[in-house]
């Protein structure tokens, strides 16, 4: 059985999501970040970089959520549901898992800290350039789809699975950088209708 230290957030919910895709046995732990949980000894012992997600197998233990996803894509997934057997197809994730770690869990990660203070204490130039950064990812993204491919890496991948949590919210509040992108939109959708997805989203709450 896995274990998964996970909260309901954005990567917390990319590995719950993964596990759902492939079947895999896991127990959730939730870890109170709010209450700081993140910083006891215990959890510390474990990913000294004080976050979730965290995953156990047995007595390994990883962290990173796009490492815990390669990890589970080659450990995990005999039936290529997160990472497709084919090359060209594999490496193509990897590359958008990686964009995504470098682009938009960073910058909508920064721009929702301020969001979520009163409107007084926000860092106006800080919202703005992180807001010009999300629409110019939200444009790359939107090239990616313009051949008209199905999901990021063409198959279903970690690469969409490491996008969606992030931008669900952003979707959610209607954000014109998004709506007015409608190839983004429907990729979007797409994956939210996947069973997995929606059971996987609810977990760490
Ligand atoms: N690069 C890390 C980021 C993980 C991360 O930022 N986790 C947040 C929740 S989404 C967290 O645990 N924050 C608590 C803290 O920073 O103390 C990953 O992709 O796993």
């Amino acid at each position: 059985m896995l274990k998964l230290h996970t909260a309901a957030t954005p990567n917390g919910r990319k590995i719950s999501i993964a596990l759902e895709e492939i079947d895999a046995p896991y127990e959730a732990i939730r870890v109170d970040l709010e209450a700081g949980e993140q910083r006891s000894e215990a959890f510390l012992a474990r990913n000294p970089n004080h976050k979730i997600p965290v995953l156990e197998d047995g007595d390994r233990v990883i962290w990173e959520s796009g490492a815990i996803l390669l990890y589970l894509g080659e450990k995990w997934d005999p039936e290529h549901r997160i990472l497709s057997a084919d090359e060209d197809r594999r490496w193509e994730a990897i590359q958008y898992a990686f964009f995504q770690t470098g682009g938009v869990g960073p910058n909508l990660g920064r721009l929702a800290e301020q969001l979520r203070r009163p409107e007084a204490e926000r860092n106006q130039e800080m919202v703005a350039i992180f807001s010009a950064e999300i629409d110019r990812l939200l444009g790359v993204l939107d090239r990616i789809l313009a051949d008209g491919r199905e999901y990021m890496a063409i198959d279903y991948s970690i690469a969409d699975i490491m996008h969606y949590p992030w931008l669900q919210p952003v979707l959610a509040l209607g954000a014109p950088q998004m709506t007015s992108r409608p190839r983004v939109v429907e990729w979007m959708e797409r994956i939210a209708q996947r069973p997995a997805v929606q059971r996987g989203f609810a977990v760490g709450g």
